[in-house]
């Protein structure tokens, strides 16, 4: 829990003026909501959804989580942009979208996927499609440290990595020898080591054509990625497939759904055994098998490849019901949850009984403490810090809110209603995320509950809808529904962390790595970045040095020779908060982001003769429209 007096307060500058205005809003947003929403639910009658409430009822509710014009809000929401490809950022409760990160997109505003420095993160022939399911901040102790985001790429097998300083994607790798990443979280203790990473189709290896009728010998791996260096330290094959993974809060384990224990390529074959399987790996006794050589590696990639197939050491298996899909564990640590999906049913693992299942001193199933039902189609679970769990009913359309401990005591024969509420979602929730749910800081504040569609919520744009995002207050006693948020393709997952842990520049550092290659470029040209503006011929290479100050380009014109390859390289030199530049090429596709105090280049061929503009298109001052210059484009 966090304690709002003293080290996670908003870290807000009291030299301005407005300071003290956003501490004293956010205190009472903080510690305010619990006692008097606990007031209002008790007058209305527990076990009221929140469309029922009287509409005075509503409107109070509603404005104590309101923020006004110039607040801030008190959580980051890291939301995956799904098929975008990209995450995107809210400010919780307003759920405003704050900003959004291109990732494995192409970002017609901020030229990613066109800049050098974007083609060197992505790589120089990589797709520029994605689908990004999870998002997860790197974490120390099991609590959110604010220094990286990552997310998974199921469409090209990537995994990306994010710095929250400057919120940009610095680090893209593509996972060998596996198709479609999947389920992803961090390593959640001592410290985010590794990154874990579920490949989610079974394919044959050597994937050469020659097995492919051979659907018995297909097999995916999970896989840990460093998540300092952002390279596969491993993976270990499983049987199976592999849908959503999470950890435990020791460092020592984690898990993994499988839906298709069946190992088949069709719909009815995934659905035709009444269990599937968790499977556990331990992460430790991975390593040391990694550190003895006990390992193969596989054509095309020197990654360490160890098998974790049933009887391997490395894993246990614990059979569970059809085609679970998430995986959640609770933010005491003490339990995991798998959600049933095709089984009305949620699974509780006891996570300090894996020790004793590893030492084979018990049975796979003796780690279950309960399996209850909560309701049709259930897919990812969410908790606050009261013992209670928050359980997507995909099918039945509601959020089910349980209580773990009273669910163990219904297992175990004792008659109590584990069932608190449940709270109709529009329509058909996928994940859900409560406000600091996935660390030891969960504080039951908010729920995130995400779904897939949005029917007649919103004004009718076309036959594409968009998904609604519901905000819900789950600090009272019952779950009350705050906010419909539409939003674009599809975000799988988010999460929500405490604006006190997230720490970004106002402005870039003049050192900062992400545009190192183009400053060593420059040093190489000898030139000065931070006070000249150069023209150098290399060949028929061409590169054009200039800096930029509101509202002039350094170079209001430059020549080529057509056919040439023209890098222009920009170094924004305002240091004003805010004051970003663009430098679109026209007619050239040419287009990028030059924020305060970064430097950013664009490769393009001058295929044109002729006169060719280019200007600034962020706006930037009075006379941003005049910030402008010309491409002289000589015949050959
Ligand atoms: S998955 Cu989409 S609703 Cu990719 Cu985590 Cu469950
Ligand atoms: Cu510079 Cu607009
Ligand atoms: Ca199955």
């Amino acid at each position: 829990m966090i304690d709002p007096k003293d080290k996670n307060l908003p870290a807000i500058d009291v030299a301005d003026p407005q300071a003290s205005e956003h501490v004293k809003v956010s205190r009472r947003l903080f510690l305010g909501g619990s006692a008097a929403l606990m007031g209002a639910a008790g007058a209305i009658g527990a076990g009221v959804g929140a469309g029922l409430l009287p509409a005075t009822a509503q409107a109070s509710s509603n404005s104590k989580h309101s923020v006004g014009p110039g607040e801030l809000d008190e959580y980051y929401g890291f939301w995956s942009g799904g098929h975008s490809g990209e995450m995107r950022i809210l400010g919780i409760p307003s759920m405003r979208e704050l900003m959004r990160i291109p990732v494995f997109n192409v970002d017609s505003a901020t030229g990613w996927g066109i800049t050098n420095e974007s083609r060197e993160v992505l790589g120089e022939n990589a797709p520029l499609n994605g689908d990004c399911h999870h998002p997860h901040m790197s974490m120390t102790d099991g609590r959110y440290d604010g220094k990286y985001l990552f997310i998974n790429d199921k469409a090209n097998s990537r995994v990306a990595r994010i710095r929250c300083d400057i919120m940009k994607t610095d680090k893209i790798i593509t996972v060998p020898n596996v198709q479609a990443i999947h389920g992803l979280r961090v390593q959640k203790a001592p410290f985010t080591k590794y990154v874990f990473a579920n490949a989610e189709f079974r394919m044959p290896h050597p994937n050469n054509g020659l097995k492919m009728d051979d659907i018995a010998s297909y097999y995916t791996m999970f896989n840990g990625i460093d998540a300092e260096k952002m390279e596969v330290s491993w993976q270990i094959i499983v049987d199976g497939n592999l849908d959503n993974t999470d950890a435990d809060y020791t460092g020592k384990y984690a898990f993994s759904t499988c839906y298709n224990a069946e190992g088949a390529v069709d719909l009815e074959g995934t659905m035709r055994s009444e269990r599937d399987h968790l499977v556990i790996f331990n992460i430790e006794l991975i390593e040391a098998a990694v550190k003895a050589g006990d390992f193969t590696t596989l054509p095309g990639s020197d990654v360490p490849v160890l098998n974790g197939r049933k009887g391997s050491k490395l894993t246990r298996y614990v059979p569970v019901p059809k085609n679970p899909h998430g995986i959640n564990t609770a933010p005491g640590g003490k339990y995991a949850i798998a959600n049933g999906k095709l089984s009305p049913t949620v699974t509780v693992f006891q996570l300090d009984k894996f020790d004793d299942l590893f030492a084979d001193k018990i049975k796979p199933r003796d780690t279950v403490v309960a399996e209850v039902e909560l309701g049709l189609g259930p897919l990812h679970t969410a908790f606050d810090n009261r013992g209670n769990a928050y359980t997507t009913l995909f099918i039945d359309s509601q959020i089910c809110k349980w209580n773990v401990d009273k669910a163990i005591q219904a297992y175990s024969g004792k008659p109590v209603d584990y069932i608190l509420q449940k709270l109709d979602v529009h329509y058909q929730p996928g994940h859900n995320h409560t406000t600091m749910g996935e660390t030891r800081d969960a504080d039951g504040q908010y729920l995130v509950s995400l779904q897939k569609f949005s029917k007649d919520r919103f004004l009718q744009c076309g036959p594409l809808h968009p998904e609604n995002d519901q905000l819900i207050d789950i600090s009272g006693d019952t779950m009350k529904l705050i906010h419909d948020g539409p939003t674009y393709a599809e975000p799988h997952d988010c999460i929500m962390v405490h604006r006190s842990l997230v720490k970004t520049r106002k402005i870039y550092d003049r050192k900062d790595p992400s545009f190192a290659s183009t400053v060593a470029m420059a040093k190489r040209d000898g030139v000065d970045l931070n006070s000249q503006n150069k023209v150098i011929r290399d060949g028929n290479k061409v590169r054009v040095y200039m800096m930029s100050v509101a509202p002039v380009f350094g170079l209001t014109e430059f020549k080529v020779k057509q056919g040439d390859e023209v890098t222009v390289v920009i170094t924004n030199l305002d240091q004003i908060e805010d004051v970003t530049h663009g430098f679109c090429m026209v007619n050239h596709g040419v287009q990028m982001e030059i924020s305060p105090q970064q430097t950013a280049s664009v490769t393009f061929i001058a295929d044109k003769v002729g006169v060719h503009w280019y200007y600034c298109n962020w706006f930037c001052h009075a006379l941003h429209m005049e910030m402008r210059g010309r491409m002289l484009v000589e015949p050959k």
